[in-house]
């Protein structure tokens, strides 16, 4: 080997032996075995040798080369190694620290009331069937007897989707009247979901929830409903209830009644309050909807949820559930 190839290896080692980190020892692999790295130009120049020197020479290069080479690879592997063991050093961790803890969500209360509703229906027999929140004028208001010119159909109370040809259903009566269309009694169903009603202040929001209960059979009863009704109320509050039946009118129930609980009832101070609407289910709407009613009788009631999650949870402006305000919201994890 050349002197000059022998002096060219030692600093090169030298210089990969003194590289502090991996990107000072890359630099080097570059300038020395890139494209235009040293050793590269110096194969470059074999040409220039007379043809007997050339392999030789060649092959000293080449050696050199490789020497290079396992060098790199040998700092490397320590470079790498070296820069681990820094960081594990550094990446202590504080075993004595407190865990972190977990923040799982919560149901949100008018979900938690639903379900309650839902299952202390499904307890008493009845199954929980759902339908669409876009209806039209016929399952909305016609076949539950609501005339054409009745006040609830009035703009300010309903939304109208193209051009009044449909509509945001404004209870979930609907679907009780799908259910009818599509089954013979006995029926017995709750019908749960959202409903709109273009109307918003303290007690009232333009979508909240309802639970309707529709149950039809032969020899179905208002004393029927008046036991099912306390069952249902004083299961829900888990408490006696003293309850009143002050007469009412819907379009379609008759008789109809508006059912109150005494605050006293409730430690929520006193006076009467209203909790649901009830009735016997109209015949013009059994008819209306394929039911004989000659043969059958029903009875229905309805109820907002969010009204009764207000009295469960003692909340006293319904926009409390939509604000989504996590102090609020946490309280019911
Ligand atoms: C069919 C026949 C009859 C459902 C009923 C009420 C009385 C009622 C209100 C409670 C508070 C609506 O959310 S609220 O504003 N509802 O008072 N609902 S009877 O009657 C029906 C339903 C379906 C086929």
């Amino acid at each position: 080997m050349s002197t000059d190839l022998e002096t060219l290896r030692d600093s090169a080692l030298a210089d990969i032996a003194a590289a502090a980190d991996l990107r000072a020892l890359d630099d080097r692999r570059v300038s020395l075995l890139g494209k235009k790295g040293v050793i590269t130009g110096r194969l470059k120049t074999l040409g220039e040798l007379p043809a007997d020197e050339r392999k030789a020479a060649g092959a000293a290069i080449n050696r050199v080369k490789q020497e290079i080479a396992e060098a790199i690879d040998t700092r490397r592997v320590a470079l790498e190694q070296q820069a681990f063991d820094a960081r594990i050093a550094e990446e202590t961790v504080d075993v004595t620290l407190p865990g972190r803890g977990e923040h799982p969500g919560a149901m949100h209360p008018i979900t938690r009331t639903r379900r309650r509703i839902e299952a202390l229906f499904a307890a008493r027999g009845f199954e929980i069937v759902t339908g669409p929140e876009i209806e039209d004028d016929y399952h909305n208001f016609e076949a539950l007897n609501v005339p054409p010119d009745h006040p609830a159909r009035a703009m300010q109370d309903t939304f109208y989707l193209d051009g009044r040809r449909l509509l945001l259903r404004t209870h979930t009566s609907p679907v009780q009247i799908r259910t009818m269309e599509s089954r013979q009694p006995p029926i017995r169903v709750i019908a749960p979901g959202r409903v709109y009603r273009c109307d918003s202040d303290r007690t009232h929001s333009p979508m909240f929830h309802q639970v309707e209960a529709l149950y039809v059979a032969e020899r179905v009863t208002f004393a029927e409903l008046r036991a099912d009704l306390r069952g249902f109320l004083e299961a829900f509050f888990e408490t006696e209830l003293k309850l009143r039946f002050r007469p009412s009118y819907f379009p379609f129930t008759e008789p109809s009644a508006e059912i109150d609980i005494d605050g006293k009832s409730l430690g929520t101070g006193s006076g009467w309050m209203e909790v649901m609407g009830c009735g016997m289910v109209h015949p013009n709407v059994l008819e209306a909807a394929g039911v004989d009613s000659q043969r059958y009788t029903g009875y229905a009631l309805g109820m907002g949820i969010e009204r009764l999650a207000m009295l469960r949870y003692g909340v006293t402006d319904l926009r409390q559930f939509y604000n989504n305000d996590l102090r609020m919201l946490a309280q019911f994890a």
